[in-house]
Formats: C-alpha cells, structure tokens, sequence
C-alpha cells in the first residue's frame, strides 16, 4: 500500500516540479519554508527579498492577516459549494467587487481557477459570442508572437512562445499572429512605454485582408508581456488595435493575468493605457496567489448576447468545478479589502518613479544590453553567452537566491515585480544586491 512506503521529506523523486530544471534544482533544492510581508525564509534560516510576488501574483505581499483569517473562517464555514445551478453569497459579492474595481464597462465575471483557464474560457466566450449572434464563422483566433497565455491548448496556440509551442503537437487550426513589439535597436533603454512600434499594429489590417474580417473571433495580447521579458506596448499601439477590432467587429481580449490588481500603479492595464477591451483575462493577485483562482470580465455586450433562448437552458456550456470556490472567493474579498485599506496600487503608483531611477542605474554594468519597467515592474536583458542561451541569466537566478533576493528570468531576462508593499529601502536593498549580482557575473 503506497501509504506504508517510507519516504521521509527528505524525497524529492516523485515530485514532477512544473516549469523547472527538475534535476539541477534536485541536486542542490531551494526550499522556501516560511514568508511574511516582504520576505521569504528558506529552510537554512535565511530571509530572502522577494522580488518577484511569487510567481507576479503576490501583490499584497505574504501571509496578510487579513486574507490567513479569510481563509480560515470560511474553510470551518461553508468548505465548498457546488458551482452549477447553485450558488453561495461571498462569489456574487466578489464579482460585484472586482467589477467596481475594474474599468467602466466590464460589468460581468466568469470565475476559473488560474490564468490559463482564464484564457481557455475567454476563448470559448469569444467564439460562442459570435455564434450566439448568428455570426458562427467567426471562429479564427489571433494572437502575437512572443505573447503568453498560460500552458493549455487554446493559450499555447494563440501564445507566442516557441518552447511552449513546438513540443505539443499541431494546436489548434486557424490561429495567427501578429508580430511581436520587441525593437530593441530602437528602444532599448527606454523608460516606459517606447516610442517606436505603433505601425506594428496595423499588422492585425493585413491578418484581416488575409483571412477575412468575417471568420475572426478574437485578438488576444497582453497590455505588456510579462512571461516573455516585459515586453511594453509602444506609444499608440493598443489604441491602433482597439480601432481596427472595433472596425471589423473583432472582440478584443487583454490579458490581464500579470498586469490586473496593481502591478502598473491602476487596478488594471486597462485603465492605466485608457483603452477598454471586450473582455479580460485575470487570475494571480485576485487572491494574492494564496488560494488558486482566476476571472474572466466581460462587458454587458459579450455577456447580454448569451442571455437568450428559453430560460431554464444553460446560456453557456462551460465552467469548472472550482469556479467560485467558497474559500478562494473569501481570499479574493479579503485580498481586495487589503488592497485598498493599505491603498497598495497608489503605493505602486507613487514609488514607480523611484523603481524606475533604481533600475535605470544598473545601465552600464556588464552584459547588460537593455532595462525596461513599467509600474513596479523591471526587466534587466543580459548579452547571452554565445551558444548557451539562457545560461548567464539562470547563473544571475542562481546567485542572486544566495544573496538573499528572489528574482525570475526568462531566457536572458531578468524580471522583477515586488510585492505592492514594498519601500523605498526594500527598493535600495533589491538593486543593491542586483548589482553585486551582475557584477559578479562571468
Ligand atoms: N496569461 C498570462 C499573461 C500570464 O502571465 C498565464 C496567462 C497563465 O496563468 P496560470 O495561472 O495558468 O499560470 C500567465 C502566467 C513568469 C511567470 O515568471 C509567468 C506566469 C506564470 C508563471 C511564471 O514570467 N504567467
């Protein structure tokens, strides 16, 4: 019987870890064991900087009274509620509290349970909208080079990334892209939304011409790319592909996986670039990554279009066992309330200069080829080492954990997006090791 094996914590074999270098990490494991506010503990004792909010979804920062309490209340409460036919109050009222959080507009929300089932749902929305409608040959999805959406079919589709493109098959059919935003010639360096690059938009014209206005769906982008290197939207672009979607009846999805809850200073990317979408994709700071969740917001329009036939029919066939889960909705409250106790997005807004100052100073030291930011986000881009890409920045990944500060890279990427919380000298202390990091490097 499995349960009399012996293994004792110290197994680390049967653990398939996700999105890792499974055997290196297994010959020297970094085990995280506590957190609070700002600061991871490892195992060995030491505290480490949190520079990244987790995976970019600790945005309140760790283990927050208020949210440890929510959960805990609701778990000896009401554990779990079935999610289809029937309903528990903390999931309307969180849907209320997100909708009044988030742009004018985006009046509905569609629980899921992560960013990528985000995705998947709005996708399906998009294209069961248009068929709602009477309009079902609208069913092409179009996405952009180096975007992420999460690792399910539909998201790796329309995604852009190779390595989680090529490994899995044929995808799905009648998917295309539009070029990536990535001019490094051009904007390296900038602080900010670059200038060059809005034409790169009226690329969705020729994808348009091409396939016909009448067989698309949806264009699914990230307001800024996250997973890919914190690639930002030049001056003018997201405007350009509101006009054209909206010109040939096009839905727009953002996804707000990284950029919704605060990260650039506003409750979303949306508000931030003033440019209002037909739907977003959200999960991560929902519920401050504590409890799995993520939610699709959708405006009257996307959501009326559904409400019709008979009405004791099902309006859309789709959903997850967990979507509204009692203690993920209490988490999701309780993270929003602390959001705006703690008043965390103008804390972001307001020391996003000073990120920025912090980051721009590491300019000049070695390999480093290009800095972007936006909000409390910041990218270091380091020269590859010729032949072994990705190397320098894992080495970067790998010494920086020894100095006591978390950071995330992708491919030669380094990303940084602190908890909200963070201060001033908690800034000085990221960057202050950052240096001493690459300055070390070979
Ligand atoms: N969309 C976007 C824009 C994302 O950034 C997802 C969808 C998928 O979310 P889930 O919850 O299914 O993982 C994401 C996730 C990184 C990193 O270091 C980024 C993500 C996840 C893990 C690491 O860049 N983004």
């Amino acid at each position: 019987m499995a349960l009399d094996r012996n293994s004792g914590p110290n197994d680390l074999s049967a653990f398939w870890m996700p999105f890792t270098a499974n055997r290196q990490f297994k010959t020297a494991p970094r085990m995280l064991v506590g957190a609070e506010g700002m600061y991871y503990r490892t195992a060995d004792g030491r505290q480490v900087l949190d520079g990244t909010a987790g995976l970019w979804c600790c945005n309140a920062g760790h283990c927050r009274p208020k949210i440890t309490e929510a959960i805990q209340k609701q778990a000896a409460e009401l554990d779990y509620a079935p999610a289809f036919q029937m309903g528990h109050p903390k999931a309307f009222e969180l849907a209320s509290a997100v909708r009044d959080m988030a742009p004018k507009g985006m009046d509905h929300v569609f629980f899921t349970n992560s960013g990528s089932e985000s995705v998947e749902t709005a996708l399906k929305m998009a294209i069961a909208y248009h068929r709602a409608r009477g309009d079902g040959a609208r069913t092409r999805l179009i996405g952009r080079e180096r975007g992420y959406h999460g690792v399910n079919f539909g998201g790796i589709s329309v995604g852009g990334i190779v390595s989680n493109r090529k490994m899995f098959g044929s995808l799905l059919t009648g998917v295309d892209h539009l070029p990536h935003t990535h001019l490094p010639e051009q904007n390296a360096f900038t602080r900010g939304q670059p200038e060059h690059g809005a034409h790169l938009a009226d690329e969705l014209e020729r994808i348009v011409a091409l396939h016909g206005a009448e067989t698309i769906a949806a264009v699914i982008v990230e307001p800024m790319s996250g997973s890919t290197g914190v690639l930002l939207p030049p001056k003018g672009y997201l405007e350009k592909l509101r006009a054209i979607t909206k010109k040939h009846g096009i839905l727009l999805i953002f996804d707000e996986v990284i950029t919704g809850f605060g990260r650039l200073g506003s409750s979303f990317a949306a508000e931030h670039f003033g440019v209002l979408p037909d739907m977003m994709t959200t999960a991560k700071g929902l519920t401050n990554g504590v409890i799995p969740m993520g939610a699709v917001l959708t405006t009257s329009e996307v959501h009326d279009a559904f409400m019709q036939g008979p009405e004791h029919m099902i309006e859309f066939f789709h959903g997850y066992t967990y979507s509204g889960n009692p203690i993920a909705s209490a988490a999701g409250l309780a993270t929003l309330q602390t959001y705006r106790e703690e008043g965390l997005f103008e804390n972001a807004a307001a020391l996003a200069p000073y990120w920025e100052d912090a980051l721009h100073a590491l300019k000049g030291l070695p390999h480093v080829i290009d800095i972007r930011n936006m909000g409390l986000i910041g990218a270091v881009e380091l020269e590859p080492i010729a032949g072994e890409p990705t190397k320098r920045a894992f080495a970067a990944f790998l010494d920086a954990f020894e100095k006591n500060l978390m950071i995330r890279t992708t491919g030669d990427i380094i990303a940084m997006s602190p908890p909200l919380m963070i201060n001033k000298a908690q800034i000085d202390e990221l960057f202050g090791k950052l240096t001493d990091v690459l300055k070390a490097l070979d």
